[in-house]
């Protein structure tokens, strides 16, 4: 029995084990498969401490977003030492905006090594939702895997949730393993979305396993907007292009996997993709597997899915487990070391598409920060894919706030992505191709295709400012758009004069 074996205890008796100062690692990915009770309870002695005028705030390390009851609970008890990687939550983002969490973020392929490497301080605790568990530790991990089998090899005590919602039965949906460090490293075997090169289960020292919590909450993962008319136009203008692509040959005919980024755009796309009868029917090698996925995998478009986290909404998710022997040999989750590993994707061929916040008309892109300060969420495995991508593709509306920003300027106020990563934009009003362009043939393409009509004579005019060199940028009008949206609120009232030299 295992509660003959392990102590199992409430959310509070777990947390008090935790005091200031101590560096935890969490489970999951998205708010899938994060543990819920004990981080809120943290929280709860985090402001109980403060309450007395004392310290406690904790480093925190988890796989990518999470949820309310992780990042949101610690955050508005502003117990964050430190926050690392990416993160998605409103509380969380006011305050690392100002300066009460510090955080930093990272390409999500890199955080596990990195940890190994001693890159970082070790975590002291690893929590960890699991679906089962057994008294020789061997971890059943839930509906995200992220970063749980280098946090559970470093950290000194394991603390569990054992959270009841999620069946035993997803004994089997997950790939473990662990690559060894350089110079020690072999190649990660997988030759295909499907195939598989770890365990299903995260073997840990049993005896680090300090207590255990049972709990019956469901993932926090939210719904998506309905599609609209721009973002079902922007999925379109993927799905034709990517047809095109197999028509001209440049993508061969049985298709290549896909990743596809987090978020409305993104579930938009895959819509599309999943209605298009000239896409061929298709596999995914991704990290985040949203709801759109799991009804083109129960119609038969989408073939196989290998993602990092299930970040399905409840109603979505109760119907995969009603059916999960449907799903059995269609889905795996794995660490975030492999589902974003740019050896694999890389080696797998994936066509990435990912979503930016803006874009510059030479083909930089910034997915992170708005107006080159306020961090939005992060920059997340996107970088992860798309430098090693077969084609990656960034998509966006043309503009933004109602048509006073656009998306489109002279040079992006802030650079995730660089000129050499990106193949193609797409935004609602076409695609532009930049794949064997110049700077200048660049800006061109991407005015004529993807830049709103209002915005389109104002990027035309700046690229005849300079009238100069490889690259036209004019220093001191680069972030006239940007200067002109903070000064009056729109970037519509953009005159050059005002900001060239
Ligand atoms: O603001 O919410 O206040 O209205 O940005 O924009 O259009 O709803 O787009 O939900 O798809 O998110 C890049 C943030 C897009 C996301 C980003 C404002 C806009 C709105 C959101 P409001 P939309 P989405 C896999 C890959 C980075 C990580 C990544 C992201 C809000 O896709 O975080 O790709 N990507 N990971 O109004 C000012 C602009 C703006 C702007 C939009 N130019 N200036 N505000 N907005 N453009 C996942 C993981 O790694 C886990």
């Amino acid at each position: 029995m295992l509660k003959d074996v392990f102590k199992f205890v409430t959310a509070e008796e777990a947390a008090s084990y935790v005091n200031d100062g101590d560096i935890i690692g969490f489970s999951g990915f998205t708010p899938a498969g994060c543990p819920k009770e004990v981080p809120t309870a943290i929280a709860k002695r985090a402001e109980a401490f403060h309450a007395e005028d004392k310290e406690f705030k904790i480093g925190m390390y988890t796989g990518a977003s999470t949820g309310d009851s992780l990042d949101g609970a610690l955050a508005r008890a502003n117990a964050i030492l430190f926050r690392t990687p990416y993160q998605s939550n409103k509380d969380l983002r006011n305050a690392l905006n100002s300066e009460r969490a510090p955080y930093f973020d990272m390409h999500l392929s890199s955080l596990a090594s990195h940890l190994r490497f001693g890159f970082m301080p070790k975590p002291k605790f690893a929590i960890l939702e699991v679906c089962d568990f057994t008294e020789d530790g061997k971890l059943y991990l839930t509906t995200g895997v992220g970063i749980s089998p280098t946090v559970a090899g470093l950290a000194d005590h394991i603390i569990l949730e054992w959270n009841h919602n999620h069946p035993k039965e997803l004994n089997g949906f997950h790939d473990i393993f662990e690559p060894k460090d350089p110079p020690h490293r072999l190649p990660l075997s997988l030759l295909t979305p499907s195939d598989r090169m770890g365990t299903t289960y995260l073997q840990v020292d049993p005896k680090k396993i300090l207590c255990v919590v049972e709990t019956w909450r469901n993932d926090e993962v939210g719904g998506f907007s309905p599609t609209d008319e721009v973002t079902d136009k922007i999925g379109q203008n993927v799905a034709n292009f990517l047809a095109n692509e197999i028509k001209s040959g440049r993508v061969p005919s049985e298709f290549l996997p896909i990743q596809s980024g987090v978020g409305n755009i993104a579930n938009a796309v895959m819509a599309s993709l999943g209605t298009n009868p000239d896409i061929p029917n298709f596999e995914m090698y991704t990290e985040v597997i949203q709801d759109s996925v799991i009804g083109l995998l129960k119609s038969g478009k989408i073939k196989f899915a290998s993602g990092c986290s299930l970040t399905i909404t409840t109603p979505v998710l109760k119907e995969i487990y009603e059916d999960l022997e449907f799903f059995r040999d269609k889905l795996v989750l794995r660490p975030q070391e492999l589902s974003n590993s740019p050896e694999l994707a890389r080696r797998l061929g994936l066509i990435t598409i990912n979503t930016a916040l803006e874009a510059d008309i030479f083909g930089n892109v910034n997915s992170t920060h708005v107006m080159g300060s306020k961090m939005m969420n992060g920059i997340g495995g996107s970088a992860d894919f798309t430098r090693s991508a077969y084609i990656s593709i960034f998509t966006t509306p043309s503009t933004a706030k109602g048509g006073k920003i656009s998306s489109i300027v002279p040079m992006v106020s802030h650079v995730d992505q660089n000129e050499h990563s990106v193949n193609i934009i797409i935004t609602e009003y076409g695609v532009a191709d930049l794949r064997g362009k110049s700077p200048i043939q660049r800006a061109h393409e991407i005015i004529d295709n993807c830049v709103a009509p209002e915005y389109k004579e104002m990027l035309r005019e700046y690229l005849e400012l300079t009238g100069c060199c490889h690259t036209p940028q004019s220093l001191s009008a680069c972030f006239g758009m940007h200067r002109e949206f903070i000064k009056t609120g729109s970037m519509l009232s953009t005159k050059w004069e005002d900001y060239k030299d």
